[in-house]
Order: structure tokens, then C-alpha cells, then sequence
């Protein structure tokens, strides 16, 4: 029997991940990549009684390979908090998916563990910027002030390494971040010796640097527009980046638009944090777009639809 581990390469995919894996040792095979590489499942091939762990990838944008594996006779788990349109109903799938707004996959598994590893689901959940959340689930740890700081930027941190057209952009490949993830039972040990930390930290804050050098392009009350240029490092914060003004700014929505080498942007939206909805149904009126209510993106805007989505974001959020 294979298994096969199937997961999005940010924090919450990364930590959903962890949990189980300290749950249910063993090896497994990995499928992962950037945190918008979503279309994971086509990547899996699996035969009957073979086991596949999916987790923080739209069922949506998985279906077709979803429901080809169930018909081979693999046995599949599904843990995510996207949007998921209709369950498939079958025996080999055991799925637990909830879209609400405040809860990303880390969570779910939590409680599918009995919070067994709670402290993994708290750095997960801050890597979601669902700061609240992440708190709330932490209050039974009783950890210092100081301690749960060091797990939201352990979640800051891992959730920007994922940040990339390619697995090149990134300081540190997904499946490779987990593997040097896993031996640590507890994270804030993986913090104290594992050099990776430092890594990720020097990178955040130098490519932070770069972005809160640029200009909004547009700029009002209640919406701003980013521009960033055809750079990895601009790659890899723009989610972070994005995050941060939304907690700057709570009741504006903000979307950032990064050059593609090849032209177009990937763009990456966020619904006012006090609201926390539309981003989603925003960037789906794009061909590729997608996300959750709170946060969403689009992979690949067209440079000559660039005023037509300043338009409709305005209309959106305006
Ligand atoms: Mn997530």
C-alpha cells in the first residue's frame, strides 16, 4: 500500500501536514509546490487500497483527479477550508471541509487529532493570518506572550517561503521545508535549532524592505492597488505583503499585482479584514482566479485587463 501525501506547500498545508504525519509515522510519497500550485491531484498516480492525504487545495479545482482515483480504488482523505462545490459521494472518500472563514485546514485537522498536536494547528492558522483563531486555539497551551509571538512568526514565516511562480523563487522547496519541519514535535524547538528559521527570517525582512518601497498605484479609503515588478523577491512577498497591509488597515481591501517574467500579473487580494468577504467571488469573475472569501488570487490577469479589474475591485469594495 502506498501513501501518498498531498498538501499545499504554505503553512497551513505544510502544519496540517505535520500533525498527522507525528500522528501516523511513516514514510510517504510527497506532492506539493507553490502555494498557488493547487492542481496537485492530477500529479498523483494511485492504485487500489493505496492511501492519499490531501490537504488546503480546492476540491473544486481537484475534482476531475479526485473522482479518477476514487474510481482506481485508492482511499482518499480530504482536509481543506476552500471552496469546495459538492462533495463526490463515495465509500473511499472520507472528507472534512469547511469553508468558514475563520477556521484554514491546520485547524481541522486539530480537531480530527483531539488537539493533540495544538501547537502545529496554532502556527498553521497564523500562517492564514487568521490571527484570532490562532490565539483562541492556543489559549489551552498556556504559552507566554513572548512564545506564541515566536509561533506567529514561525507561521509569517513558513506561509512566505511558499510565495513563488516557481519552486525556484523560494528560499526553500515545500516538500524539502517539510521534511526539516518534521522532526520537531514542537515548534518552538524547530525555532531554537533549526537553522532554516534564520534562513526564512533574513529573506522575509529583506524582501519586506523592497515592497514598503513601493507606491500604492491606486490608493483611496476603502481600496488600494500595488504594483510590484518581475522580481523573485517580489514573488515571494507578496502574499506576506498583502497580509500585512490588510492588518494595517483593516476596513480597506487591497490587492497587489505582481509582473509575470512573461507578461500579465499574479495578484493576490484581500477582503478588508473587518469584513472578510468578496475576494473570492472578485477573482473568480477571472478565468484564473480563486481563493477563499477572506483571501483569493488570481494566476495569471491578462496586462490588458489590468483597468478592468481596478474597476471591478472598486465596484467590489468601493
Ligand atoms: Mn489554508
Amino acid at each position: 500500500v502506498a501513501r501518498i501525501d498531498v498538501f499545499n506547500g504554505d503553512a497551513d498545508g505544510i502544519c496540517a501536514l505535520q500533525q498527522l504525519r507525528l500522528a501516523e509515522p511513516g514514510a510517504s510519497t510527497l506532492v506539493t509546490g507553490v502555494k498557488r500550485d493547487i492542481a496537485l491531484l492530477e500529479r498523483v498516480s494511485a492504485g487500489p487500497g493505496d492511501e492519499v492525504t490531501v490537504l488546503d487545495v480546492s476540491l473544486d479545482k481537484n475534482r476531475a483527479a479526485l473522482e479518477r482515483l476514487l474510481a482506481t480504488g485508492a482511499r482518499v482523505r480530504y482536509f481543506d477550508h476552500h471552496y469546495a462545490g459538492d462533495l463526490p459521494q463515495h465509500p473511499n472518500l472520507m472528507a472534512r471541509i469547511d469553508p468558514a472563514p475563520t477556521r484554514g485546514t491546520s485547524l481541522l485537522v486539530d480537531e480530527y487529532l483531539g488537539g493533540r498536536y495544538r501547537a502545529w494547528a496554532v502556527v498553521g492558522t497564523f500562517g492564514d493570518n487568521l490571527d484570532e483563531s490562532a490565539r483562541q486555539a492556543a489559549e489551552p497551551l498556556q504559552l507566554d506572550e513572548r512564545d506564541l509571538d515566536r509561533l506567529r512568526e514561525l507561521g509569517v514565516l513558513l506561509n512566505y517561503n511558499a510565495y513563488g511562480e516557481q519552486v525556484e523563487d523560494l528560499h526553500v522547496a515545500p516538500d524539502e521545508l517539510f521534511r526539516r519541519v518534521h522532526p520537531y514535535a514542537d515548534p518552538l524547538s524547530f525555532i531554537d535549532s533549526e537553522p532554516t528559521f534564520e534562513q526564512l527570517r533574513t529573506g522575509h525582512a529583506e524582501d519586506t524592505a523592497r515592497a514598503r518601497a513601493v507606491r500604492p498605484a491606486v490608493e483611496s479609503e476603502r481600496i488600494a492597488v500595488y504594483v510590484l515588478p518581475a522580481e523573485p523577491w517580489a514573488r515571494r512577498v507578496s502574499g506576506v505583503f498583502a497580509n500585512d497591509l490588510a492588518t494595517s488597515a483593516p476596513t480597506r481591501a487591497h490587492a497587489l499585482l505582481t509582473y509575470l517574467h512573461d507578461g500579465g500579473f499574479v495578484v493576490s487580494v484581500r477582503a478588508p479584514l473587518a469584513t472578510r468577504t468578496g475576494a473570492d467571488a472578485l477573482c473568480r469573475q477571472f478565468p484564473t482566479g480563486g481563493g477563499r472569501q477572506a483571501a483569493a488570487g488570481i494566476n495569471r490577469l491578462p496586462e490588458d485587463r489590468y483597468e478592468e479589474f481596478v474597476r471591478r475591485f472598486g465596484e467590489a469594495f468601493g
